[in-house]
């Protein structure tokens, strides 16, 4: 079948964004005066629970149960992610992050080979735009067919809504793309989608259980810098192309041939 288009996580995938949440998070509950402070490790285990406001419910229901009996427990959530988001796009601003090793070339790449691309994630809008201001600029976001969200799909990954919203917006079939992805639960929601996913494993990924990938590499590579493969179909490094994800994709979705 052929490959018609290519479908981005964002968080962890087109950058190392998920540190810069954790500190936008951790200054949020400053702010409401809090002492609720998330390590990195502790931050790996809540990454277990995809978006923000379900994952400081789930703090809370972990470590903070006195406050389960807020009347006003869903508005008082809202209004910490809602400071969260304002410290993300802040730091964002600031300039600190940059596109993970091949992202901007194989963006760049699948445009001039007229693959359409598309973005599906859990972040909220509002990132989307500040990570593409401080990397690729805001223009660059019409350079995608259509970007689902948090607010496109509220039901988070491992739940495929946000494919299953970006494949409708494309008017195609899991099967006519492939995904990039970096977490187990955006494996899972790609595949539930019928959609095939390389994984490019991120800091907070590592060791993470990535079965249904097509492959698994360190990330996307560049030729003076390649990928390291750490499962699948990928067995040397390499960078990864419109080309090369176009013989992935073949390979997992050409049907078995038949005895
Ligand atoms: C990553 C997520 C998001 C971010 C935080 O999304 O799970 O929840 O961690 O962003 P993806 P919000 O990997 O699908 O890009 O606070 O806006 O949810």
């Amino acid at each position: 079948m052929t490959l018609k288009a290519l479908i981005f996580d964002v968080d962890g995938t087109l950058a190392e964004t998920e540190e810069v949440h954790r500190k936008a998070f951790n200054k949020a509950f400053a702010e409401e005066g809090l002492d609720w402070a998330w390590s990195r490790e502790r931050y790996r285990e809540l990454l277990a629970v995809s978006g923000g406001k379900e994952r400081i419910l789930q703090f809370i229901k972990d470590e903070a149960s006195e406050h389960l009996g807020r009347e006003d427990l869903q508005a008082w959530i809202a209004d910490l992610h809602k400071a969260k988001t304002r410290f993300y796009t802040e730091m964002m601003a600031s300039g600190e992050i940059s596109l993970r090793p091949g992202v901007e070339r194989l963006i760049r790449e699948s445009r001039d080979a007229g693959l359409r691309m598309a973005i599906a994630t859990t972040t909220s809008s509002a990132n989307i735009v500040a990570l593409f201001k401080a990397t690729l600029g805001h223009d660059a976001m019409d350079w995608f067919d259509t970007i689902g969200a948090a607010e496109q799909a509220p039901v988070k990954k491992p739940d495929p809504s946000v494919y299953l919203w970006v494949l409708k917006e494309l008017g195609l079939s899991g099967e006519e793309c492939i995904a990039i992805e970096d977490t187990r639960n955006g494996v899972l929601a790609a595949t539930s989608a019928d959609v095939p996913v390389v994984v490019t494993q991120s800091f907070y990924s590592a060791g993470e259980d990535f079965s249904g990938a097509v492959t698994v590499l360190s990330d996307l590579g560049e030729p003076d810098q390649p990928y390291t493969p750490l499962d699948g179909t990928a067995t040397e490094p390499g960078w990864v192309t419109p080309k090369s994800l176009a013989m992935w994709h073949e390979g997992a979705t050409s049907a078995p041939a038949t005895s």
